[in-house]
């Protein structure tokens, strides 16, 4: 099953078969209070220098997130996608819990969007796919539904499930359709790793769709974060995922070599490129 995603001028592909794919996260007002006050200016150049460095670390899509106290997210997030569509031909997914700031910016996206995202709660299946359908964009579903994210893996699996149905039911086809078995943390729940892997594995094997996921969380509240992400990354690539969410500085290594591992990189020649470009950055000792 491949998932299309387009700009303007570029497509990229989500499948199986292919290499993955790195949805940079880091236009995202969380953790960053200088960039959440740059929005609530309207100031748009920290958006497009975060556009510009993770491009630089082979992000080919581009998450959009502007959502932080004091920020119009309806009139801000099409801000922010203009921005970065002057400074780049990626494609875009773009992220709010609003619908409506959804809509303004799929109004200025030129191309294929990423919707990020619907999950298997009545209304937010009735606000976002007609969103999906009316723009012919692709769409995140998280595997969640109103009772909140299931404890185990079998609610998971039906709760996307549901959303691939629905969507299908309105005529959305299943290969616009990524999934997110969502990470929460192993900090206060030993199992909660075991159950999103065993979820990814079952969504591929049970419904074939292509997944994403925001890796990160999984280290919430723990030392050395960015070590635990990069083996839970690998795990989760190995899985199913092909489509992470992730901070590419950190996790562009790791996806390298997990795609080497698993026969998605002939003749190595994508991580050769990445592992020359690194000596090329660093001085000669
Ligand atoms: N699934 C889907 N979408 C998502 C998430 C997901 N969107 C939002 C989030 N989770 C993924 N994006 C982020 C963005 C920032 C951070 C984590 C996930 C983050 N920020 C640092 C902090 O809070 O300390 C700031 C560090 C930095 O400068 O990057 O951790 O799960 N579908």
């Amino acid at each position: 099953m491949e998932t299309i995603i387009r700009s303007k001028t570029q497509e990229v592909i989500v499948a199986p078969d292919k290499p993955t794919v790195i949805i940079g996260e880091r236009i995202n007002p969380t953790g960053k209070k200088l960039l959440a006050e740059s929005l609530v200016k309207r100031d748009m150049s920290r958006v497009r220098k975060l556009a510009e460095s993770q491009l630089a670390n082979g992000a080919t899509v581009l998450d959009v997130n502007v959502g932080a106290a004091g920020v119009n997210e309806v009139e801000v997030l099409p801000m922010a996608v203009q921005a970065v569509m002057e400074i780049t031909d990626v494609p875009l997914c773009l992220d709010s819990a609003n619908t409506d700031a959804l809509r303004a910016a799929l109004q200025v996206y030129k191309g294929k969007a990423l919707i990020n995202s619907v999950n298997g709660e009545e209304k937010k299946l009735a606000a976002i796919l007609p969103l999906v359908k009316e723009f012919g964009a692709a769409v995140i579903g998280l595997a969640m539904d109103d009772a909140g994210i299931p404890a185990s893996a079998d609610g998971r699996v039906a709760a996307a499930a549901k959303i691939v149905q629905r969507a299908e039911a309105l005529g959305i086809p299943r290969a616009d359709i990524l999934i997110d078995c969502l990470a929460l943390s192993v900090c206060s729940d030993s199992t909660a790793a075991l159950t999103t892997l065993e979820s990814i594995r079952r969504v591929r094997a049970e419904l074939g769709v292509n997944m994403t996921l925001g890796a990160s969380n999984i280290s919430f509240g723990l030392p050395d974060r960015d070590a635990i992400n990069e083996a839970f990354l690998a795990m989760g690539i190995a899985a199913g995922v092909n489509a992470p969410i992730v901070n590419p500085d950190t996790s562009r290594r790791i996806i390298l070599i997990s795609d080497l591992l698993l026969g998605r990189d002939e003749f190595a020649m994508n991580y050769m490129c990445y592992f020359r470009e690194q000596k090329d950055k660093t001085p000669a000792a």
